[in-house]
């Protein structure tokens, strides 16, 4: 199945937990009018992230879209400036100016999430060609969803990354639906993964609830990135398990039986990997996993009163760290 060590496993475990964690408190803290702006919840697609993730090593970079919290937290990003800048404070990631859509650790390689659907996949096709003139080694990895693979940039981006052989992982994220259109009604083809044949580059389809399966898959196209033989399509299906974003103003076109299947235990990522850790290998006993639980739910509540302790920027700040505007 893996030869992923226990400690290895435990580690991805706990950024799952973390990542659906993050998002219930957000989500909450959202609705009682704490969190500014929006909240995409990326709840029922951990395994994707971090099993990618896992695949990387240090100076390879990623970038993610408006979905973006749990690709920051499986690329370690700190909690406690992630909630900050959720909450809009001086102490977040961008000193509460950005928000949820635009959390960026260049030290860890986060390149940023992005509210601009597909904005994404050009820049990371860039740091890809970065990353072959610097020739190190480094390996740049996009996450974007199904809609997304409908834009532009996907085509524009794949295709020169394949003419060029750049060491770039393409990971598409199909969770079925574009806000409230489901992807078959806007993919044209069976599957996003089949557009990569059209570009002469290897697509791969994986189960995306399967955090091994995903690792597996990541390990593989990373390697090849990594010898020059560039770019890999990976279509990990999946599921969002909340609604498009935490407004309850706006509607959810999806059929509450489709949802209530993809919530069952049998398909919800993190109630699969603590199956197979539990029943099929004996890897985690109880007390482990209470421990891994207790572990997040102290880290998440160590970052929320980090988020509310720190001050709102002040007034005068407003015009730093902005790039556009009238020159004095
Ligand atoms: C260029 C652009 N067009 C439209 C939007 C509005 N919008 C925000 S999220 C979204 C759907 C994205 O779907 P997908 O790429 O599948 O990601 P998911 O939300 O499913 O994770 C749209 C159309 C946008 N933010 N940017």
């Amino acid at each position: 199945m893996t030869n992923l060590s226990p400690e290895r496993q435990y580690a991805m475990l706990r950024r799952m937990i973390t990542i659906r964690r993050f998002e219930e408190i957000a989500s909450e803290k959202f609705r009682a009018g704490d969190i500014y702006g929006v909240v995409h919840a990326y709840s029922g697609e951990e395994a994707v992230a971090v099993g990618v993730c896992e695949a990387l090593r240090d100076g390879d970079q990623i970038i993610s879209t408006h979905r973006g919290h749990g690709h920051c937290i499986a690329k370690g990003a700190d909690l406690n400036r992630m909630m900050a800048e959720l909450y809009g404070r001086a102490d977040g990631y961008c000193k509460g100016k950005g928000g949820s859509m635009h959390i960026a650790d260049f030290s860890i390689g986060m390149l940023g999430a992005n509210g601009i659907v597909a904005g994404g996949i050009s820049i990371i096709t860039g740091a890809g060609l970065a990353s072959q003139m610097d020739d190190k080694g480094a390996v740049a990895v996009g996450f974007f969803g199904d809609g997304a693979s409908n834009a532009g940039p996907f085509h524009e981006s794949i295709n020169i990354a394949a003419s060029w052989k750049l060491p770039v992982v393409y990971v598409c994220e199909n969770n079925q639906w574009a806000v409230n259109v489901p992807a078959e009604e806007s993919v044209a083809t069976p599957n996003v993964a089949d557009r990569a044949q059209g570009y002469g580059i290897p697509g791969v389809i994986v189960d995306g609830n399967d955090v091994y399966a995903v690792h597996n898959a990541a390990v593989d196209a990373v390697a090849r990135a990594r010898a020059g033989q560039g770019p890999t399509l990976i279509e990990a299906k999946t599921y969002r398990h909340r609604r498009h974003t935490e407004r309850l103003d706006q509607p959810d076109a999806r059929p509450p039986e489709q949802i209530e299947a993809w919530l069952q235990e049998d398909k919800d990522p993190i109630a699969r990997m603590i199956s197979l850790l539990q029943s099929q290998s004996d890897l985690l006993p109880n007390e482990r996993l209470e421990e891994l639980k207790t572990i997040v739910e102290e880290d998440l509540a160590t970052a929320v009163s980090f988020a509310e302790k720190s001050p709102f920027p002040s007034k005068e700040s407003a015009l730093e760290d902005v790039f556009s505007g009238l020159a004095k």
